[in-house]
């Protein structure tokens, strides 16, 4: 695993802080002798998938692609660090199954929606209160939070843990497993 076997694994985040949690978990990684790769959904859907918009079918080969990509950065011997929403639950699974047994590590970040529309960095959820953007996730277009996680960075009572301490919490995780 990231912490040993040689095997690369495929590390999926989702929700809220994504990107951020990515970047301090790719540097420990890094700082541990590991190659890793962020494969970020929203910089992807500027190059590779590009003609996808988010109507389910196209989220669901949004997820199949990146999936096809992080095996083949496995194969070489990277860790993969999807940053995803991913929000059908099929879709992951059928992401799980691309890769082999083991390698494929969901990590859910358990953030309640009105944590997302105030940190809103981009100002997204706002355009899409306004009916400015359609079918966005979590205000007009679902959201299925995992049942079978192997990891769920959550809040408690409001308090949140740094980006930092979630990305050691899946150290954690890959160090025991
Ligand atoms: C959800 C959207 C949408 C809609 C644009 N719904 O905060 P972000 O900006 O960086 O994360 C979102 C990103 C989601 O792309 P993904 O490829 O991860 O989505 S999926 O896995 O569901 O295919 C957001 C931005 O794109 N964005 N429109 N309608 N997020």
């Amino acid at each position: 695993n990231a912490t040993g076997n040689g095997k690369a694994k495929l590390i999926r985040l989702n929700q809220m802080g994504k990107s951020t949690v990515a970047c301090h978990l790719s540097k420990i990684l890094t700082q541990m002798g590991k190659l890793t790769y962020i494969l970020d959904g929203d910089n992807l859907r500027h190059g590779l998938n590009s003609d996808l918009s988010f109507k389910a079918e196209d989220r669901a080969e949004n997820i199949r692609r990146v999936g096809e990509v992080a095996k083949l950065f496995s194969d070489a011997g990277v860790i993969c660090i999807a940053c995803l929403i991913s929000p059908y639950r099929r879709d992951r699974e059928a992401c799980r199954k691309i890769l082999p047994n083991g390698d494929f590590i969901e990590v859910f970040m358990d953030v309640p929606l009105g944590v997302c529309e105030s940190r809103d960095p981009k100002g997204l959820y706002k355009l899409a209160r306004a009916g400015k953007i359609k079918g966005f996730t979590g205000i007009d277009d679902p959201y299925e939070p995992p049942v079978n996680c192997e990891i769920t960075l959550k809040c408690d009572n409001g308090i949140y843990a740094s980006p930092s301490a979630m990305a050691e919490k899946v150290i954690c995780y890959l160090e025991y497993n």
